[in-house]
């Protein structure tokens, strides 16, 4: 682990970390189920009104071999969206939440030098009981060389029942590439 990853986790930065527990044995639980694309890219989607190009690739991996590559359209939001990939088939990429509770979403970006700089977000959205987004809270980031961590934190509004997930660029600046592992989602 590099001297640098080890500090911001013994920092107590974020969550989630550069390893892919196996779903359900970490505590908290990272509710994402499939966060290393080690076999397929079963429980990530485009972000919904902004289509990106997913696949799956072993140019970069912060864990393992392999990666998901995402190639945005033109649009600000587009990016990448981790679900849940077992139990119910609806609302596949909701994840269930409680309010009361603090939640927190981390993600692992790679950046070329070609697109060191590009604005982008990790975000966490808040959804009632039909799918409404009710609040988003979201972390800025600019994009650097390399392996980098986002992380954003927040607390549902009082009417949420889900959450959905995203990284993506914000505002829409082309078309380009980055590189996504190890996405983690739950409780803080
Ligand atoms: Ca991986």
């Amino acid at each position: 682990m590099p001297v640098a990853v080890a500090a911001l986790i013994a920092a107590g930065a974020g969550c989630g970390g550069p390893t892919a527990p196996t779903p359900g044995t970490d505590s908290p639980a990272n509710m994402i189920e499939n966060n290393d694309y080690e076999v397929d890219l079963a429980g990530v989607e485009p972000v919904n009104g902004a289509p990106a190009i997913l696949a799956r690739d072993n140019a970069h991996a912060m864990h393992g071999a392999w990666s998901v590559r995402v190639t945005t359209t033109d649009l600000e939001w587009s990016g990448v969206r981790p679900m849940r990939r077992l139990g119910p088939t609806f609302p596949y990429e909701l994840f269930p939440i409680t309010t009361g509770l603090t939640y927190c979403f981390s993600a692992w970006v790679y950046g070329t030098p070609t697109v060191v700089g590009k604005a982008m977000v990790i975000g966490i959205s808040w959804r009632d009981s039909l799918n409404n987004r009710l609040a988003y809270v979201e972390g800025r980031y600019l994009l650097a060389t390399g392996w980098q961590q986002f992380v954003v934190t927040g607390a549902p509004p009082g009417n949420a029942v889900y959450a959905a997930t995203y990284v993506s660029q914000r505002p829409a600046q082309g078309v380009w590439d980055f590189w996504f592992d190890v996405p983690w989602f739950g409780r803080r």
